[in-house]
């Protein structure tokens, strides 16, 4: 079928295609000429220090709702993990509980952060095949996982640092997340009030990579993956004068899974991305931005649970240019400048933007929420703003 829409997860959960068309940008394309159907993310999965304590932390802090549990008391004696969703998000939170579980030595060398960008798949042998014939690493072969709710077929390849893609194909299952998983909800209470959701998806999963080696990751994702380049991309020019990095963008044929790739610039200052790689131990995930269709919303009950996001000056707001730039956008730009929330504009509409400060104990992984309006891109207007803002955390923390 020419022009077909991939259309995901719909009915799974209360986010339709229409809202997810509108939240995250998809395109049209054709899945019968991919190499390596994606369907979606399927969920992005950590390993850190207190699963017990983080899962928490994304209810309180994230909105999420706890839907799975596996731990010793479900026969896991290795390692607790806590499954959440926010939309069409998913996320599971992995802490090791054996003292000799291999996620407490990943915890030692990186400390929290993302172990698999897990990915749904119409076919896992055909990406797998595909994969390999390319060079990938295939670390886990094609197997099915049954239990009393079906049997779910899953594979997985190594990407950059110590990350990998799962490749499920969970056509055949109608459990609530893996076999092994009992379904089992947070003991957690949303405060009163409270919106029901403070995001919707996940709009994009940024990775951090060696100096030189970002080209090599975007030939990756096209070979491998048959990933398709973006047009917004951070090039030489750019990374001298302020970001200190550069970066390119990969995105499955309906742009629904979309990965920046980021490497470190040779500039007059130690890069964001060197810290990043220092404190992480090598490559990994960088941020992970989260739709929402109201960012004031989010930003407010994000804020009210204690998290905190990157200060922009008000030179930012009151710059006759930013007006020009940004022409009517639903929020006013007092509002903007009252939440310190980013805005940008280009040909296809707008987005609204804005990135916490590092949520775990090291200066590697935070969050963006984003709120698009018609725009395809990440906020390219806005790199300047952001970048300095990021370096002032960096020399607050003297890592510039
Ligand atoms: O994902 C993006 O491309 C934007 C901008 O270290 C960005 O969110 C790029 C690099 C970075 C922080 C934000
Ligand atoms: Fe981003």
């Amino acid at each position: 079928m020419t022009g077909t829409l991939n259309r995901g997860d719909q009915g799974m959960d209360e986010v339709s295609f229409d809202q997810l068309r509108q939240l995250v940008g998809l395109v049209e394309y054709d899945e019968s000429k991919d190499p390596f159907p994606v369907r979606a993310m399927d969920a992005v999965v950590f390993v850190v220090g207190n699963a017990t304590q983080t899962a928490l932390f994304y209810q309180a802090a994230f909105g999420m709702t706890q839907v799975a549990y596996s731990g010793p008391e479900t026969g896991n004696r290795d390692h607790k993990s806590y499954v959440l969703k926010s939309g069409s998000a998913r996320f599971v939170i992995k802490g090791g509980v054996d003292p000799k579980s291999p996620l407490l030595d990943h915890q030692r060398a990186h400390g929290d952060g993302v172990v698999d960008l897990a990915l749904e798949v119409t076919d896992v042998d055909k990406c797998l095949a595909h994969a390999r014939a390319q060079g990938a690493i295939v670390l886990e072969e094609a197997h099915d996982v049954t239990d009393e709710h079906g049997t779910i077929r899953v594979g997985a390849i190594a990407t950059y640092g110590k990350t990998r893609h799962s490749l499920i194909d969970r056509s055949r299952y109608n459990g609530v997340y893996l076999p092994g998983y009992v379904e089992k909800a947070g003991a957690y209470k949303k405060p009163e009030g409270a919106p029901k959701r403070i995001f919707q998806a996940v709009d994009h999963c940024v990775g951090n990579v060696e100096l030189g080696k970002m080209d090599y990751w975007v030939d990756w994702y096209n070979r491998v993956m048959g990933f398709v380049n973006m047009a917004e991309f951070v090039g030489d020019d750019i990374a001298t004068e302020y970001s200190a990095l550069m970066s390119k963008v990969v995105a499955n044929g309906n742009h629904r899974v979309k990965f920046p790739l980021n490497e470190p610039a040779i500039a007059k200052k130690k890069s964001q991305i060197d810290e990043y790689l220092e404190f992480y131990g090598g490559p990994g995930c960088q941020h992970i931005a989260l739709a929402t269709n109201d960012i004031i919303a989010t930003v407010t009950a994000m804020r009210a649970a204690g998290v905190e996001f990157l200060d922009v000056p008000d030179s930012y707001y009151e710059d006759p240019e930013l007006r020009e730039r940004i022409g009517n956008v639903r929020v006013p730009i007092e509002q903007l400048k009252e939440h310190a929330i980013l805005v940008d504009r280009d040909e296809d509409g707008y987005l609204l933007q804005i990135f916490t400060k590092p949520t775990g104990d090291r200066p590697t992984v935070f969050y963006e929420m984003i709120e698009r309006h018609g725009s395809l891109g990440f906020g390219k207007g806005n790199f300047k703003a952001l970048f300095e803002a990021i370096e002032r955390e960096q020399d607050r923390r003297g890592n510039l």
